[in-house]
């Protein structure tokens, strides 16, 4: 295989590819492709969306050879590298685990994508005034009941399903990471599993390469108060 990962570092679904490519110890090139998406880049991933992986011993461009989508390119690199495995082997547990990483990936995604991390990190990118106030509604309005459920669903473990490391952690940690980056741990205090959750996620080896640029193009969060 000769893997290029299309994307950039803050996305948290290129992220969720990265990291699981590296759990698997597959080598891959980064190409950087961000939002907005480029023109031409339907000719590699129809949905215009990153990321998307391609295996140029396939094919070097066009649709042949690339996996669009971080679920697709996860369960991808499970199949290619069994081993050490990021999706529980009981179907139920399974099942929870794609459960969470949907729910993560989409409703979740949403709220801290649309509420928190855009109206933050956007204009701080381009050096204009962050959208507090609609961040601080996002904290107290929105965020809570998402932020509860995955609290209670943890419980006393210290992984989402079976206790065990798995693609639900990855998927859950990495939306917390854009919420953190941009306005710090502060206001997640309230949820201290979550908290415990984030920092034994983010801490292994395969987030460090993406965690390192993130935090260079994102170095201070803003204050909510
Ligand atoms: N379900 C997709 C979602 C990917 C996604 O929405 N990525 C965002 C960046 S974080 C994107 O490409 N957005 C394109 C746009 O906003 O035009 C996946 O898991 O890969």
């Amino acid at each position: 295989m000769d893997l290029v990962l299309y994307g950039v570092p803050l996305s948290p679904f290129v992220r969720k590819a990265d990291v699981v490519l590296r759990e698997k110890g597959l080598e891959f090139e980064v190409e950087t492709v961000s939002v907005p998406i480029p023109e031409g880049y339907d000719e590699i991933n129809p949905a215009k969306r990153i990321p998307a992986l391609r295996d140029r011993d396939i094919s070097a461009e066009g649709h042949e050879g690339v996996i669009p989508d971080s679920s697709a390119i996860c369960l991808f690199a499970e199949r290619a590298v069994p081993e050490p495995s990021v999706y529980p082997k009981d179907a139920y547990a399974f099942g929870r685990a794609l459960w969470y990483e949907e729910y993560a990936d989409s409703d979740f995604a949403g709220v801290v994508g649309m509420g928190l991390f855009r109206p933050i990190a956007f204009p701080l990118l381009t050096k204009q005034e962050p959208d507090l106030e609609t961040a601080r509604e996002t904290m107290k309005e929105k965020l809570p009941r998402f932020l509860d459920y995955f609290e209670a669903q943890l419980g006393s473990d210290e992984y989402l399903v079976e206790n065990t490391f798995s693609i639900a952690d990855i998927a859950v940690v990495n939306q917390l990471i854009n919420a953190e980056l941009v306005v710090g741990r502060k206001p997640f205090e309230p949820w201290p599993g979550l908290c415990g959750l984030f920092d034994r996620v983010s801490a292994r080896p395969s987030y460090q390469p993406n965690l390192a640029i993130c935090r260079k193009v994102i170095p201070e969060p803003v204050d909510l108060g």
